[in-house]
């Protein structure tokens, strides 16, 4: 029987060489769904590979065949490649080489890469969509390994079912894959409780800048270069850090600067609570990404940059808080 859905069948005709990427500075929706789906392709006699352009964040070690994952760029060109969550291609970061190639991604718009990419931006992980793809096409082959990829993901791009992201599927889909034999307390223990101690000192010293304003509707947190180094902790432990800022009450925008190795560029993490949209903040700057967390880079001197975002905010709070009463 052919499937209802077009990616199923042109991997099922794929006879040549694959090449699955994710987005650069992986997560585990990312890393999650490449590997799930590279190791059902392996299981259907398939030709695959993965590739991504940066290293998988420590916490993701346990997850299986990642030590298969290649860094791009690779001097090759593939029949087809699949980057999967990321609004195109070019989120690979890194030149990638096929004669065809397909997304298959939960973010709103994006690129079109081909006919039969398979978006869904109300898909609460970019492993909810590969989930459909697999249990389309053969749910036989999806075993315990496969699950616990495709949990990793569901569970990392909710915030462990917190995130306005969830939906009735993303319940289903956890129950399935259980079902399928993932262990969720062993995988939130292994993703969330590994901590190194230079991160917790790290974060003990980010919390200490912590400031609030506009009535407590506004926080903030800096990463100085200094405290990364001093800590012996990576840049890549803040993630996460700007949620503190978050979790006060009352916040309604919150955000994060890290400061980058250059010293004068800052990249800003913006967080809303469903009242403000913080993609138009990035935007204002040039950066980009959803309703509730956006992003973007700033340079300048430190106070100089926290101003003009603590501006910028006051700003579209205002501008959004009058476009409701007019509606
Ligand atoms: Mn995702």
């Amino acid at each position: 029987m052919e499937s209802v859905i077009p990616a199923v069948e042109r991997l099922k005709r794929e006879e040549g060489d694959i090449l699955l990427v994710t987005h650069h500075n992986p997560d585990g929706d990312g890393i999650g769904s490449m590997l799930a789906l590279y190791r059902f392709l392996k299981k259907k006699g398939k030709n695959v590979r993965m590739a991504m352009k940066d290293d998988s964040p420590h916490i993701y070690d346990f997850l299986p065949d990642i030590e298969k994952i290649e860094k791009l760029p690779i001097q090759h060109k593939f029949n087809l490649a699949v980057i999967l969550d990321a609004a195109g291609m070019y989120r690979a970061d890194a030149p990638v080489d096929a004669k065809e190639y397909m997304r298959i991604d939960h973010h709103i718009g994006g690129v079109f890469e081909s006919i039969n990419d398979y978006v869904d931006p109300y898909a609460s992980s970019t492993t909810v969509v590969v989930g459909r793809i697999l249990r389309e096409w053969d749910e036989s082959c999806i075993d315990k390994e496969i699950a616990t990829c495709l949990y990793t993901g569901l569970l990392t791009d909710t915030g462990s079912f917190k995130h306005n992201n969830v939906n009735e599927e993303s319940f289903e889909f956890a129950k399935y894959l259980v079902s399928k034999g993932v262990d969720p307390s062993k995988i939130a223990s292994l993703v969330f409780e590994r901590n190194k101690p230079a991160v917790i000192h790290l974060l003990h010293r980010v919390l200490s800048t912590l400031e609030m304003d506009y009535g407590g509707k506004i926080a903030s947190l800096v990463v100085r270069r200094d405290f990364i180094e001093s800590t012996g902790a990576e840049e890549e432990d803040t993630e996460g850090f700007v949620n503190f800022a978050r979790s006060i009450d009352g916040v309604e925008v919150a955000f994060i600067m890290i400061q980058k190795p250059d010293r004068e560029t800052w990249r800003v993490s913006i967080r809303g609570k469903g009242k403000i949209n913080v993609q138009k903040i990035a935007k204002r700057f040039g950066g980009g990404g959803h309703r509730d967390a956006a992003g973007c880079r700033i340079k300048g001197e430190e106070k100089e940059v926290k101003d003009r975002l603590i501006q910028a905010i006051k700003e579209e709070m205002n501008l959004q808080t009058e476009e409701k009463i007019k509606v």
